[in-house]
């Protein structure tokens, strides 16, 4: 039997994200794009107290720099005090986007706060608002961004609480699409005799093991278009007979969304437009009266599809869709069209010309396999990009794309290319 208690954990605030890229876009969409990460935290907040949580614990990047931003400092500050105040415990460990070397402005926390230093796995007490003792909390931070070591190996379980809760930013199994900083095993965590792991480092939400919980909540808002749906923290309950029971709490400002668009063979302008219209609207009515910035994925085949390939006519359909939507400054629920995207693979799938034998069916065989391979896809694009490198700004944004992105271009280009052969031929 323990003291029945509640907390709340999150993680990758990154509080006062930069949004870069969005000098085209209209005031109200940039503005609340802007302040998203920091309302997100205000959110937290109010969900926190709202839901009577005995501790709030964050497990690192709360900030998006190691130079932090003043303003993602100062709002911490005041959530912390509005915390603390109503006698939340907040227990932080700093993440690779924030580790504890980066330059900060010298603020004072309240003692309610406790950030873990980085030399070894601090050992805190949480309390419930009774001040009754409900668990140990473990946690270390990063000093510096790039942690190689597995610092899992490092917590050691301290007796005398009735449940033991490990804090740790880091990657578990090599996870894919996220640095792999302070590596570490599933299998590892699960023997290791905590109750709950308390992670933080991948951007999606995941429950990885129960008893004990290893637990990603990913972070409380996307920050592009790879970070879509909902996102928020996880409130987490802990009964007198020891159960753990998750409930996802959404604290996003503006969802970014995915949506496919199916062109039949046989589908013109008409059917287009009203597919586009329709997928747009729902994605309104799914966000529940929040804001949400979408991409469409054309898919499926047929000569519509070629010709807005070809001829760049899905810019055209972006603009005149984002009109129909109506302005972001006259509705709240605004969906803001990101781009309608010709996606690799869908005219590929739709045509059997990279069965063929000719040159088309080539160079669609060897785009698809480049595109494959990282090591193949950055090799074609260096290559492809050498006249471009001369020029800087060219070069920064070809330095800046990473793995996806570089397979994904090359498969567009050779769809492209694909797609102006087919023209020439006919
Ligand atoms: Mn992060």
């Amino acid at each position: 039997m323990q003291v029945p208690f509640r907390f709340m954990h999150a993680a990758d605030l990154h509080l006062d994200s930069p949004f870069r890229g969005l000098s085209k876009v209209p005031y109200a969409v940039r503005e609340r794009l802007k302040n998203s990460t920091l309302n997100a935290l205000d959110k937290l907040v109010d969900a926190v107290l709202a839901e009577e949580m005995d501790f709030l614990v964050l497990a690192g990047d709360l900030y998006d720099a190691a130079d932090r931003s003043l303003r993602a400092q100062l709002r911490m500050q005041k959530a912390m005090g509005k915390l603390a105040e109503a006698r939340v415990q907040v227990f932080v460990v700093h993440g690779n986007h924030d580790p504890s070397g980066g330059r900060s402005a010298r603020l004072e926390w309240p003692e309610a706060v406790h950030v873990f230093g980085t030399e070894e796995v601090g050992c805190r007490p949480a309390y419930t608002r009774g001040g009754e003792l409900a668990a140990h909390v473990y946690g270390i931070s990063y000093a510096e961004a790039a942690v190689r070591d597995n610092l899992a190996l490092r917590y050691r379980k301290r007796e005398g609480a009735p449940f033991h809760l490990a804090m740790l930013h880091g990657n578990i199994d090599g996870l894919e699409g996220h640095d792999n900083y302070a590596p570490c095993r599933l299998a590892e965590l699960a023997a290791a005799g905590f109750d709950y792991w308390a992670f933080g480092h991948i951007h999606d939400r995941r429950v990885l093991h129960e008893y004990p919980h290893v637990v990603y909540p990913g972070n409380v808002q996307g920050r592009s278009i790879r970070e879509t749906g909902p996102k928020g923290a996880y409130r987490v309950d802990v009964s007198e007979q020891g159960r753990i029971s998750l409930a996802f709490r959404e604290l996003s400002e503006v969802r970014w969304l995915v949506r496919e668009v199916r062109l039949g063979a046989e589908d013109g302008e008409q059917a287009l437009q009203d597919k586009l219209l329709e997928a747009a609207e729902e994605a309104r009515r799914e966000s529940e009266g929040r804001p949400s910035v979408l991409r469409l994925r054309l898919t499926g085949g047929g000569a519509l599809l070629e010709r807005l390939l070809r001829d760049r006519e899905a810019e055209s359909w972006t603009a005149e869709l984002r009109d129909w939507l109506g302005s972001p400054d006259e509705r709240d629920d605004w969906v803001w069209i990101e781009r309608i995207a010709l996606e690799a693979g869908s005219v590929r799938a739709a045509a059997p010309d990279a069965a063929e034998d000719g040159f088309l069916g080539e160079l669609l065989r060897l785009s698809a396999e480049a595109a494959s391979d990282p090591a193949a896809s950055r090799a074609l694009l260096d290559e492809a990009a050498e006249p471009m490198r001369r020029h800087p700004k060219l070069r920064q944004w070809l330095d800046g794309r990473d793995a996806a992105q570089r397979a994904e271009l090359i498969a567009r280009a050779g769809e492209l290319a694909a797609a102006l052969l087919r023209e020439g031929g006919e």
